[in-house]
């Protein structure tokens, strides 16, 4: 016989931990399938050495339980993913949600039975579940990227990527490493190697602009403080665009009401705060091209001071408006090039051609190599839906529906793919905030719906293909007022050779927020609801 429940959840990460514990609380059975052999998803892939959240610690935290929030501490400003990992695991118990996983179990297929209203869900070993409605938290950055390079197979060293970094430990001292990608992954690995590899090379392709993190322990006084009212911590941060850091100033004006003097003052000032805060210094640094060339110089600026070598300082600088690809979150990169054992190689002057059995050959030249390090990033927010076969009414398949890009309402449901939800789906904020929050807001809107649905005796839900069109123009509205489509990010999907380029988050997440209650208090507008029976 079949086993059923009323909601499969895909994932194990930190969006599927909260889908289970909202699902439960909506009075719902619930069985969750995780690839990983253990919770955490990102944090548990990425377990390369220097991985860190880029978010502040009290932010990038659960806030669906006050007790959980309240007994936890964290100890520095940013949490290393061995620290959040503890306190995934801690969530995981405190919330006895083991029960409902089942680890080492990707999910294969998802295929809709209209007339029963039920997905049968059926996992890589041939297992098959049923449920009435399926929640995809397969993550956004969870389907990597490995750049197909000819030779790979002939390699006699080690071939690495950052997001699926072995569990027991790598042995580089001594070793020739190279480093592919200067993204947020390679920006934290980089320095970690460097102290132990004999010789390093950093392969790059496109150089990010890389902000002090100015990581530091976490002072005490502050996370009392914060505990002293964490809802209203919360609510603050849930009212920014970015959904956080709302304890730090942001200056609305624009960069050209003031002098010269004032404007680098401003920068400097900023810079100091550590994390993306740079990009808080004026109002228009993301919306107008002029203004953030000015911040994008200022950066140069301190790359030039901070590596001595000026050709190396000058490759090291990056051409593209800052903030279009998501800036990275650094500690000691730029001066980690300073060190005579670590070497800068332009692949965007001579691309990589072949991997050798004992190196890596560029169109410059070949470098010899023990171990290479992959941080080539991801097939972002499409990658893990689309692997898997996914059909819905009349056994559509998803990827024939978003053969021109993803096609969502609100990020959270696809028409043709009823009971079918996507957290932090392309078409929501997702990526462009605090993912934490992004999380809490799409968990409890899923967990409020399925609970309205069982109320009120409704069978299926639908997002209409008249609510999907206009969210869709709402998305490319928004984001072009920004700055953000105006280079090659993955956030268009530009980093995949082949991908349809569609920018795919939702600029601006107190808004979204609010038209997300608003659609719920409306009765679920732009969603077809079907009742049971009829
Ligand atoms: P990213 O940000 O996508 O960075 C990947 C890096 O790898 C980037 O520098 C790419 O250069 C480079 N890359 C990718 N393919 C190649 C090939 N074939 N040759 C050379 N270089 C290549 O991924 P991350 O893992 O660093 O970060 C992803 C997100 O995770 C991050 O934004 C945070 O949100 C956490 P390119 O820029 O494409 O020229």
């Amino acid at each position: 016989m079949t086993v059923s429940f009323d909601v499969v959840v895909v994932g194990a990460g930190l969006a599927g931990l909260q889908m289970l514990h909202q699902a439960r609380e909506a009075g719902l059975s619930v069985r969750v399938f995780e690839a990983g052999a253990g919770p955490g998803g990102t944090w548990y892939w990425n377990r390369y050495p220097g991985a860190r959240c880029d978010v502040e610690s009290l932010e990038y935290s659960y806030q669906f339980s006050e007790e959980l929030q309240q007994e936890w501490e964290w100890t520095r400003r940013y949490a290393s993913q061995p620290e959040i990992l503890r306190y995934v695991d801690h969530v995981v118990e405190r919330f006895d949600l083991d029960r409902d996983i089942q680890y080492d179990t990707p999910v294969a297929a998802l295929t809709y039975d209209e007339p029963a209203c039920r997905w049968t869900v059926r996992t890589e070993a041939g297992d098959e579940v049923v449920a009435r409605f399926v929640v995809l938290a397969a993550g956004c950055l969870s389907s990597v990227n490995m750049p197909d390079i000819p030779g790979r197979e002939t390699f006699s060293g080690e071939i690495l990527h950052t997001a699926r970094w072995p569990h027991e430990p790598v042995e580089l001292s001594g070793k020739r490493v190279g480093v592919v990608g200067t993204g947020s992954s390679g920006v934290q690995v980089i320095p970690a190697i460097a102290e132990e590899a004999k010789e390093l090379y950093v392969f790059q392709r496109t150089a990010a602009y890389t902000l002090p993190a100015r990581d530091q322990p976490l002072d005490p006084g502050l996370q009392a403080a914060v505990k002293a009212d964490y809802a209203g911590f919360r609510a603050r941060n849930n009212a920014m665009a970015t959904a956080g850091l709302s304890r730090y100033p942001t200056n609305p004006s624009s960069v050209f009401l003031v002098s010269a003097a004032e404007r680098e003052a401003a920068f400097e000032y900023f810079w100091g705060l550590g994390g993306p805060l740079l990009l808080r210094s004026f109002g228009d640094l993301m919306s107008d091209a002029a203004a953030n060339e000015l911040v994008a110089d200022f950066i140069r600026g301190k790359i030039r001071r901070i590596v001595k070598d000026p050709g190396v300082a000058e490759l090291l600088s990056p051409k593209q408006p800052v903030g279009c690809k998501r800036v990275c979150v650094g500690t000691g990169y730029y001066e980690t090039f300073n060190r005579p054992h670590v070497r800068l190689v332009d692949v965007a002057s001579a691309p990589i051609e072949e991997i050798t059995p004992d190196g890596m050959r560029t169109a410059a030249g070949t470098h010899g190599l023990d171990t290479i390090v992959f941080a080539t990033g991801f097939d972002a927010m499409t990658g893990a839906l689309l692997g898997i076969d996914i059909r819905g009414r009349d056994a559509l398949p998803l990827k024939d529906v978003w053969a021109d890009g993803p096609r969502t309402y609100l990020g959270l449901g696809v028409p043709g793919f009823p009971n079918l939800f996507t957290m932090t789906g392309p078409g929501s904020p997702s990526v462009l905030t605090n993912m934490l929050v992004a999380i809490h807001q799409h968990a409890t809107w899923i967990g409020d719906c399925l609970k309205y649905l069982a109320d009120h005796g409704i069978a299926a839900i639908e997002a209409t293909p008249e609510a999907e069109e206009a969210w869709g123009l709402r998305v490319n509205e928004v984001a072009g007022r920004t700055l953000f489509p105006s280079c090659d990010s993955w956030y268009l999907g530009a980093n995949i050779p082949g991908k349809k380029r569609v920018f795919m988050p939702f600029v601006g997440f107190p808004a979204y927020a609010q038209t997300c209650a608003e659609v719920a208090a409306g009765g679920y507008q732009g969603f077809a609801l079907t009742r049971t029976g009829t």
